[in-house]
């Protein structure tokens, strides 16, 4: 029993806050082989604790220099931060991660915040197909808002309101054509649009595209009207009503039934990859090596064999 060992002890010290375990429980989540089912077990009753905020938007608008910024702010109200980001070094962003590391190396010397990047490896559609396991170990730790950062890189964009409460879209003046041809897609998952480097030129012309294109003060009015806001991260301009249009919005979820809306369909998709990695764990721990050499030596077909073992 010492393989169980390591997962409770990881287990009683996320419940402790200790931070070398929350480190530990969220190696184990991210692996999500049959050790994490304990600890997922174990922290599923703190699920709905934290307002789960997901930034996504176009590489370099800055969403993780406003995700700094947040968490400064969230920490000045002694609230308990968690952040998840999407390993940049990926091919595909351009590898800025060291710059990331010194623009989030301010909160490294306190507990009450947690930073961890996950490897793009093993993502469906932009989101690591373990991050509910990893909220779930951030939740238990206490953490009151937890910051999920991703590369939105198109189709990959919407993947992140799959499993956030709250999705904050990012763009910047400079993106001004891209704005316009921002993708449905992408219009319907955002609850708050920021534009970020408002310090730069442009900035009414891309809050005033955003809104045109969201439609607003046109249709019927909806029950949430996602606010469009111009903020620089650089110059720490506009945050405070960003941190006021997220606390509005977590309130909307609590009071209306958009919530619990949200939370069932975070459950359905987190069942749905949970289960489809034990069938694929259980699955490969049914292939012997005579079941490989029947197939290479025709004794058996491939169609066949995996019924014979999915039965
Ligand atoms: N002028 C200006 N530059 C900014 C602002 N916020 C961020 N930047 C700069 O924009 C660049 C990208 O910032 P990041 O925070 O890494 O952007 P990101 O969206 O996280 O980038 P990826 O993770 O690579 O997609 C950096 O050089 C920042 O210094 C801002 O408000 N104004
Ligand atoms: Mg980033």
């Amino acid at each position: 029993m010492k393989k169980n060992s390591k997962v409770s002890d990881a287990i009683a010290g996320v419940k402790r806050g200790d931070i070398a375990s929350v480190s530990r429980a969220l190696t184990l989540a991210a692996d999500g082989r049959q050790e994490a089912d304990e600890l997922l077990k174990a922290f599923f009753k703190d699920l709905g604790r934290a307002q789960k905020i997901g930034l996504c938007g176009p590489p370099g608008v800055g969403k993780s220099s406003l995700s700094s910024r947040l968490i400064s702010l969230y920490r000045k109200r002694n609230l308990k931060v968690g952040m998840l980001a999407v390993d940049p070094s990926s091919p595909i962003s351009g590898g800025s991660f060291l710059g990331d590391r010194l623009r989030i190396q301010e909160h490294i010397s306190d507990t009450g915040v947690f930073i961890r990047s996950i490897a793009s490896r093993g993502m469906v559609g932009g989101l690591s197909n373990t991050i509910f396991s990893q909220i779930h170990v951030l939740e238990a730790y206490g953490c009151d808002k937890i910051l999920i950062e991703t590369v939105g890189i198109g189709q990959d964009e919407v993947a992140i309101a799959r499993a956030a409460d709250t999705v904050v879209y990012v763009t910047t003046p400079q993106l001004g054509d891209e704005i316009q041809a921002m993708k449905a897609g992408v219009m319907e998952i955002g609850d708050l649009f920021v534009v970020n480097k408002a310090d730069l030129e442009g900035r009414d012309k891309a809050v005033s595209d955003i809104r045109s294109a969201l439609g607003l003060g046109l249709a019927a009015p909806r029950v949430w009207e996602p606010p469009v806001s111009a903020v620089s991260a650089r110059d720490g301009l506009g945050l405070e009503l960003l941190l006021a249009d997220l606390d509005r919005h977590e309130k909307y979820l609590k009071e209306t039934p958009e919530g619990r809306r949200r939370l069932k369909n975070q459950c359905r998709e987190e069942l749905s990859l949970y289960v489809s990695r034990r069938l694929y764990r259980d699955f490969l721990s049914k292939v012997s090596e005579k079941d490989i050499e029947d197939l290479v030596d025709h004794k058996i077909n491939l169609v066949d064999l995996a019924s014979e073992i999915l039965k």
